[in-house]
Order: C-alpha cells, then structure tokens, then sequence
C-alpha cells in the first residue's frame, strides 16, 4: 500500500470529530457588556469554550523534519562565530515551525543540536529542567553529571538529571554534536524553572568514568542503596548495548505491527522511565518495514540513529535519513516505512501524561 495515498474519508478523521458548536448570540447590549470586562479582569466563558476544549487535541505543532545533510554546514558555522564558552551551551534550537520563536519542538518539549569542538569547555551549572543527550556525530566527548565523567559515543543516550551539577568538554579532535532534548517549555508552563552557575568552569570529579553503568547497570544494586531517586541512576546508556539489545530481539521477537521492534530506556531501580518528565525509546524498523496506522497524545521526537526510510504524518510526508531529527504531533496519524534496516530514538512528554491519567494512544484506524 502507499501510505500517502488517502481517500477523502481518512483525512476527515485524522481532522477528528467537528468542533463542539456554541450559538454564542451577538446582541448589542452583550457587545457592550463585554467592554466592561477587561477592567475587572475578567471575561465570558462562552466565546472561547470551544476553542479551550476540543473534542481531540489541535495541536498547533507541526510535523517537522531537520535534514542532518542541510543543517550541518550552519551548525558548523556558528563553531567559527561563538566559543562554547562565550556561548555557555552553543546551540541551535530545533524549532517546530508552527511554533516560531518559541524555543520549542514541540508544545512541552525543548530540542536543539548543541556542538563542542576540540578542547572546549561549556561551563558548569544547573537546572531544575531536565536534559537528554542523544549523540548525532562525533566521539570522544564528555559530560560531567556530579562529578562523574561519561566519554559519549554515537548512539548514547545520556541524562543530565534535574538539579544536577553539569559541564561538558571535547577531548578528542573531531567536533561533536549532540541532540538536546528538556523539558523546557513544560517547566515554564508550571513556573518551576531555578538555575545557578558553578563558580568554577568544571565541577570537580569525585568518581572515576565508568562508576555509574557499571555500579548500577550491571543488574546489580549495592546493598543498603535507598537513593529512591526520579532520574535513573545510570546516566550513560551506550548504544552498543542497545543496538545489541534490539539485534537479539530481532531473533526471536514477533515484530509489533505499529513499532517494530520498540525498547524503553528504563531506571533500573524502579523499573520505571529513565526520566521523570521524558520518556526514551529505541525502536528496529527492518528494511522494507511499513508500520499501522498509529496516534498518541505524547508528540514525539524522533533521531535516526541508522538507516532512512520515510513517514506519514497526517498528511505530510517526511523523508528520513541517518542523524535526522523529525517530530510527530500529538495525536496525528503516523505510518513509518523504512528503506533499510533503521534504528530511530525517540523522545516525549508520556510519563508526564500517565502519570496525570492523560496519556492515550489510537493503534490503527
Ligand atoms: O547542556 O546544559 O540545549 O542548559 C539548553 C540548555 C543545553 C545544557 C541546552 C542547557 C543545555
């Protein structure tokens, strides 16, 4: 089947049922009421009821795809005009563009391509905003979270935990850029937002690289550990594990019909997501792949970590391919078809919706 062919009965239902309808009356003396209003702070319910409470989510996000190829050039440039330093994170925000100028992917969530050259340093510091790492190109270089190194590699999804003290630096002599994904948006939405710069430019390191995954992401606990934390422990998940993870699925696993073969970054202390606001996956599409018809409240980021292939975002086509970023709405129909073997991360806000008993998805039609 061609997924981007759709009768006319489709694209009404991915529009979802019509609007709730309000014959709001449009009398003189009501036009004048409404005049008074704004004096006393307030005003009528009515003539916006329908439009703070639709029958399905109308999101104002937009499907989105930043071709690596294209954007590439411009992240490198930006490396020749502002150290990381004079930057404090040299980053390029991913902006969804139906939502121009408001440093966001999505309505929740925050992404942009940060680059580290050789032998910079971004300074430490935190925030109440939690971070994701999810590493596009290059090895070799670092984060620190709390005085803990972590050498990241392509494919790595790395965590920097809320409140935690964080630099970054670049030991290697190849640049290298990451995707951030935090909760931006979410925590100004809530005013809950808190941020201090480290006197110093490096947190200094009180345990040896390596400590956490091997501490805490060996199947084993420490005894009389009862650091019940929201954020896993673990703060570096290398994609060699991973891949490994899902290559062995692919041995003896049914493939789910609108997945694939689809795994959660978990904290392995509570079995629940990694992230306490940000759930993080790494799905297998195998070459030749065409997943069902699917919808969620939880907008998604998506990065192709290898492979290429393409997606049906309600009516949109969005091409892919390795070190691509693209986003899916909220509860807009997505197909994906992979033109090879494809292993995509993704990102969104779905821990935050279950936990608020929010959270739905449509398998299907
Ligand atoms: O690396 O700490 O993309 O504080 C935005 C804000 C990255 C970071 C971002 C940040 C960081």
């Amino acid at each position: 089947m061609d997924i981007l062919a759709l009768n006319s009965q489709q694209q009404r239902n991915n529009r979802g049922p019509a609007c709730m309808t309000i014959n709001v009356p449009d009398t003189p003396e009501l036009k004048e009421f409404y005049t008074r209003l704004p004096a006393q702070n307030l005003a009528p319910l009515w003539t916006v009821l329908s439009s703070l409470i639709t029958p399905t989510p109308q999101s104002r996000c937009l499907p989105a795809v930043w071709h690596y190829k294209q954007i590439r050039p411009i992240i490198m440039e930006s490396g020749e005009l502002i150290t990381a330093m004079q930057a404090e994170r040299r980053v390029l925000i991913l902006e969804n563009p139906g939502l121009p100028g408001e440093s966001r992917i999505t309505e929740s969530l925050y992404a942009g391509l940060q680059l580290i050259l050789p032998e910079e340093i971004a300074p430490a510091h935190r925030h109440t905003q939690s971070a994701l790492r999810f590493i596009v190109e290059g090895s070799g270089a670092y984060t620190a979270v709390d005085g803990e190194k972590t050498i990241m590699e392509e494919g790595d999804f790395v965590i920097t935990p809320s409140w935690t003290w964080h630099d970054h630096g670049n030991e290697s002599n190849l640049p290298m850029v990451w995707l951030d994904g935090l909760d931006i948006p979410l925590v100004k939405s809530i005013d809950a937002s808190f941020f201090e710069k480290y006197p110093d430019d490096v947190f200094p390191q009180t345990r040896p690289e390596g400590d956490a995954l091997a501490r805490y992401g060996s199947g084993l606990l420490p005894e009389g550990y009862d650091e019940i934390s929201k954020t896993s422990p673990v703060f570096n998940y290398p994609y060699s594990r991973t891949r490994d993870a899902l290559d062995r699925m692919r041995i003896t696993d049914k493939w789910d019909s609108c997945h694939g073969l689809k795994s959660r970054y978990v904290n392995p202390v509570t079995g629940d997501y990694a992230m306490p606001t940000m759930a993080t996956n790494m799905q297998l599409l195998p070459k030749g792949f065409e997943t069902e018809k699917y919808r969620s409240t939880d907008a998604t980021v998506f990065s192709v970590t290898e492979g290429s292939g393409c997606s049906r975002v309600g009516e949109t086509k969005l091409k892919w391919s390795r070190r691509d970023t693209f986003v899916v709405p909220s509860w807009v129909e997505v197909q994906h078809f992979a033109t090879e073997d494809s292993y995509l991360f993704s990102f969104s806000d779905r821990p935050v919706q279950e936990k608020l008993g929010l959270w739905r998805e449509l398998r299907g039609d």
